[in-house]
């Protein structure tokens, strides 16, 4: 006899779930962990409830099948906020659980009692309570929104009463997909209109084209055309950094404006502006916008929007492009190069420049994955850190919170225990999320977690300046990181030039579980990196 926890844990799995992340209580949590351990599925504890979710959604980026976590009612639900907005505007499919009384006391009960639904509406794509009357029905509508477009988290609130009930027979499952049927393609007159004439149209690549289908179609469509193509942070890999046609990095920002300018038509394939800086948009060229879902926003002016089909209206693309377009690689080559050479800052010679620790990471640990944190840091990883493929560099880029590279990297490493990821943070980062140390330690999981130590958040620091005020409020402090990482169960070393570094990172690269690795920088450089990206 199963009981409906069981036919929750089987639903996660048929939805593609590979793993349960959480921080449990005593109710429905703890049945759930039981009917995961029953069906094989695996749970790990975080040690906090916006860590899981981070994890979990790491494995929904990387694998294109929801993640899962649970959480306790009250302060679980509450601290699971973070990971499901960040859910929501990275635009990941995450199936967020939370513990609820019975409804027979949650009206009579105060204690930890909160408006949980009414919480997570407005960051969820889809949000309900099960009951014992349409437990199995409640759970089809849940994973229909999950694993259907656009991806978003959704929250299911569980009473015990209910996961500890036997399972009623099962409701045939619908055989609709949730799914609007994709646009055929077709061209259209605003498309043909816009592209007329185009020699020297430039893609614009955003986090809905990291599907393979849609990567092997832009790559393609770059090399047999000629043209280059400037990702996203989230993007980072669908055109790889050492592609003839990587065009670089795509913030809204001032570093990537003399490429686009060559631009006679940019044409934007899953670029959702959640990922652009908070500017107007100020290019003049007219921009075609292809996703595979339709996106709610205004920031920037699209004269042909097409939703549905991407890999089809690329094609339809393609066939009203020129065979070749008139750019050439050695423009696209040389305004990659001068971005690059403008995010290496001239450093102290003795000191170690943030710049520095990414390209020496990135020659120790070649082709590795990595998440990045948010912070003055992240400038340089993403600038300096090649992706060979989507979803190389994971990022929290539309919520942009701290505390994320540590739990990102744990979820990207336990999908592929042999396979290690680096974790790049900032310190005040790390201090945010430092018990999932002790995750992957207990975990055992091939993780290089680099902290950019400097004792301050830098980035606030820089922007305190620019504002003319005096730096407050943004000191950390020091840390003894490898006394810390120790005591944790972590292999930690620290460095203070380059060759320390090399040598740390040659070294950790040897060990088999997480290693940590501080790199006392020099910050002095983030200020110019930040004014040539941004401007
Ligand atoms: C959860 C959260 N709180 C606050 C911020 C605002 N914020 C952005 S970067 C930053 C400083 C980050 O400091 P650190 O992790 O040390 O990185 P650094 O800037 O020094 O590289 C802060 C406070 C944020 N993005 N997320």
């Amino acid at each position: 006899m199963s009981l409906i926890a069981d036919q929750i844990i089987q639903h996660l799995s048929n939805a593609g779930v590979q793993r349960l992340f959480g921080m449990p209580g005593g109710g429905s949590p703890a049945d759930l962990i039981q009917a995961a351990a029953r069906a094989g599925l695996p749970f790990t504890l975080a040690q906090t409830e916006t860590a899981a979710a981070f994890m979990a959604s790491a494995q929904a980026e990387i694998t294109g099948k929801p993640g899962a976590c649970l959480a306790t009612l009250g302060p679980g639900a509450t601290a699971l906020m973070n990971g499901v907005a960040n859910a929501y505007l990275d635009r990941i499919p995450l199936i967020a659980i939370t513990d609820r009384y019975s409804p027979d006391i949650e009206h009579v009960m105060q204690h930890q009692t909160l408006p949980q639904a009414e919480l997570f509406a407005p960051i969820t794509k889809w949000n309900g309570r099960l009951t014992l009357d349409d437990a199995e029905r409640t759970l089809q509508c849940a994973m229909q929104a999950a694993t259907g477009l656009p991806p978003a988290p959704v929250h299911l609130d569980i009473s015990a009463e209910v996961t500890d009930a036997l399972a009623p027979a099962l409701l045939p499952s619908p055989a609709a997909s949730p799914d609007p049927a994709p646009a055929a393609p077709a061209s259209i007159p605003a498309l043909e209109a816009t592209l007329r004439g185009a020699r020297r149209p430039l893609l614009l690549i955003g986090l809905g084209a990291r599907t393979q289908p849609i990567t092997l179609t832009i790559r393609a469509l770059c090399e047999r055309h000629g043209l280059p193509a400037l990702v996203t942070y989230k993007a980072k890999g669908v055109v790889p950094d050492d592609h003839p046609w990587f065009g670089g990095v795509l913030t809204n920002g001032a570093l990537e404006r003399p490429l686009i300018a060559r631009a006679d038509v940019l044409i934007a394939v899953g670029l959702d502006p959640v990922e652009l800086l908070p500017r107007p948009w100020t290019f003049p060229q007219p921009v075609v916008s292809v996703n595979a879902w339709q996106l709610q926003q205004q920031q920037v002016p699209f004269a042909a929007d097409l939703v549905g089909d991407v890999v089809g209206w690329l094609e339809v693309i393609a066939s009203l492009l020129p065979a070749q377009c008139d750019w050439d690689p050695a423009t696209v080559a040389h305004a990659t190069r001068t971005q690059r050479d403008a995010m290496r800052p001239p450093a102290e010679a003795d000191r170690l420049a943030p710049h520095r620790v990414v390209e020496i990471a990135a020659q120790a640990w070649p082709g590795m994955r990595a998440t990045v944190d948010a912070g003055a840091h992240m400038f340089p990883v993403i600038a300096h850190w090649p992706a060979r493929e989507p979803n190389g560099i994971l990022i929290s880029n539309g919520l942009a919170t701290m505390g994320f590279a540590l739990p990102a990297a744990i979820g990207a490493a336990l999908l592929a225990p042999t396979q290690p990821v680096a974790a790049f943070t900032g310190d005040g980062g790390l201090l945010m999320c430092l018990g999932e140390l002790r995750t992957a330690a207990r975990e055992n999981v091939p993780l290089r977690v680099v902290v950019f130590d400097d004792g301050n958040l830098s980035l606030i620091k820089i922007k305190q300046v620019q504002r003319g005020y005096h730096p407050d409020g943004v000191t950390l402090g020091a840390v003894d990181w490898v006394a810390l990482g120790d005591s944790l169960g972590l292999t930690a070393y620290r460095a203070r030039d380059e060759a320390q570094l090399a040598h740390c990172l040659s070294e950790a690269a040897t060990i088999p579980g997480p290693a940590l690795i501080a790199a006392e920088i020099d910050p002095q450089t983030y200020g110019p990196t930040l004014k040539a990206l941004r401007g």
